[in-house]
């Protein structure tokens, strides 16, 4: 360690003890429990972050301080990669052992071992940017981390107060910057510029768009849709509510995506603001995830999920491909997890491939690299389009022979410019989704009929252990504990177009249980068996 200064991380380290009883894990969404605990795992994190650039010879990471959809006083942290993915799979374990080392002298040895099991030059730069939501606990985190990052003596960038997909998309730009597959100006403006861009010529010369209400869940969303709806002008009308970043506990409370989809209601704050037949859509607290709903003539409420999304974008894109003249050079693809309704999967497979893996945005987005275009989306509304190096490539150069296919190539390379493909993110998303219903002259309601949700129910049983419920086959069949899973396939076979699974949360320390059917009461039974008394 002879290029850090062992006294200066020392001190830093001792002035942000670990708490004795508490345990850390770097899981699926980063770390993230109560605020209030956190403040030793930001320092550390700043430390990994540093060491993690210093790997990748100085290339930019970044760091995002949230709880996304989480309640307020809830917290958390995670780390980005360099081209603005989540970080690999190897440093989550790095960074869950050294988040636990109980003391100064056990986290420095830590440290000390990392260097030389990953073969860190540490004389290499560090380069960390980071960004927090609006959680007032955001403050003294970001204290903690920049301690971290100064005892590495990174060079560190302040992103201020952002949403997730904008942090990973200034990663992808500060790390693309001057080259040929630059991603973007590396600020906000570059940001709200390049997608504003894009979409105004994805929409131009069609009739104008009705209004969209937002549901900003009193977050950070809040501040990201002001500044777009200015960029976008006249070419999407947005009415922003739940925008209320610096009132007391209202962030994600009773609204919000993640309210929403778990509720399937309409967020109470807007029973008075949103018309029937309107669109509507709400972001979670840190803008990563989205929703879209409407309210029928008689005002009953229609939920138009992640899955809704994946088929009307898949769809959209197989027939720009298709009208392209390009379906033999360019294959579609979408991933799913087990929690996609099975109409939806029914309807997709019915046009193009697609795949289901585990719950987890790595693991959809790593399994979407593998298509010329690769959609992804998470029920829960997180997802994003992903085009292939080829796949631009392929298009950049390609020479249309008539108008329509010149037409629609032009779409799809407007489409490259206007998703975020680095991870799901909420505006791009409503702006993927506002140019699909311009495009087809879709009301909700019409978007909604592409097809008839099954009728499910997902509910979380607390159990003794959770590490005891192992999965195969993409989460949807149990190999452990034993016997239960044939104890599921007996109850599923009473069910017309039954379906169940049983699946470990990766992020609260219970069990989910899912379970659709044709009839919505069979649903309801189906998720409500009991575990066995050994699952408790
Ligand atoms: C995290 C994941 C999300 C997943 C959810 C499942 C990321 C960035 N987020 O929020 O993709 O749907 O966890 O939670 O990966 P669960 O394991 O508690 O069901
Ligand atoms: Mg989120």
């Amino acid at each position: 360690m002879s290029h850090l200064s062992i006294d200066s991380l020392r001190s830093l380290s001792d002035a942000h003890p670990k708490p004795s009883h508490l345990r850390f894990q770097y899981g699926t969404a980063g770390f993230r429990t109560l605020g209030s605990t956190l403040d030793s795992v930001l320092f550390r994190v700043g430390v990994i972050a540093a060491l993690r650039s210093k790997k990748l010879d100085g290339l930019t990471v970044g760091v995002m301080v949230t709880a996304s959809h989480n309640p307020e006083h809830d917290n958390g942290v995670k780390i980005v990669d360099p081209r603005g993915e989540m970080l690999e799979g190897s440093w989550e374990s790095h960074a869950t052992t050294l988040s636990n080392a109980p003391t100064t002298d056990d986290f420095l040895e830590a440290v000390d071992a990392l260097i030389r099991t990953s073969k860190i030059d540490v004389s290499k730069p560090a380069r960390v940017v980071y960004a927090r939501d609006t959680r007032p606990s955001g403050i003294t985190l970001v204290a903690a981390l920049e301690d971290g990052l100064s005892a590495l003596g990174a060079e560190a960038r302040n992103a201020g107060v952002t949403t997730t997909p904008i942090l990973h998309y200034l990663v992808k730009a500060i790390n693309t910057k001057g080259t040929p597959d630059s991603y973007g100006d590396d600020s906000e403006e570059g940001y709200f510029h390049k997608l504003g861009t894009a979409f105004k010529s994805l929409v131009g010369g069609r009739p104008p768009l009705e209004p969209l209400l937002i549901d900003c869940a009193n977050g950070v969303g809040a501040l990201a849709a002001s500044s777009l709806a200015e960029y976008l002008g006249s070419s999407l009308p947005l009415v922003l509510e739940n925008t209320s970043i610096s009132t007391p506990g209202v962030l994600n409370h009773a609204c919000g995506a993640d309210y929403v989809k778990t509720m399937q209601r309409l967020p109470p704050s807007l029973a008075d603001r949103l018309k029937p037949g309107q669109r509507a859509c709400s972001l979670d607290g840190d803008a990563d995830r989205l929703m879209y709903y409407y309210l029928d003539e008689r005002g009953t409420f229609h939920m138009l999920d992640g899955d809704k999304i994946a088929a009307l974008v898949a769809a959209f894109i197989v027939d720009l491909v298709k009208s392209a003249g390009l379906e033999n050079d360019i294959k579609v693809g979408v991933v799913q997890t087990a929690y996609a309704n099975g109409a939806s999967t029914r309807y997709l497979f019915e046009r193009l491939p697609v795949k289901c893996v585990a719950t987890g945005v790595k693991h959809l987005h790593h399994a979407a690299e593998h298509y010329n275009i690769g959609v992804y989306f998470e029920a829960n509304g997180h997802g994003t389009v992903l085009f292939s190096q080829s796949t631009q490539s392929k298009l950049a150069q390609y020479q249309p022979s008539t108008p329509a296919q010149s037409t629609a190539l032009t779409h799809l390379i407007n489409l490259i410019q206007l998703i975020n493909q680095t991870v799901g993110d909420a505006l791009s998303d409503v702006l993927l989704v506002e140019t699909v219903l311009a495009h087809k002259s879709y009301t909700g309601e019409e978007w909604d009929s592409l097809y008839v949700d099954l009728p499910n129910r997902l509910v979380k049983v607390v159990v003794g252990d959770r590490n005891a419920f192992r999965t195969e086959n993409a989460e949807r069949r149990l190999v452990s504990p034993p016997g239960l899973q044939a104890k599921i396939d007996e109850l599923v076979r009473r069910y017309d177009g039954g379906r169940s699974f049983v699946r470990p949360s990766g992020t609260e320390d219970v069990v989910r249980v899912y379970a659709e059917a044709v009839v919505r009461s069979q649903a309801d039974g189906a998720s409500s068996f009991s575990l066995p008394a050994y699952c408790n």
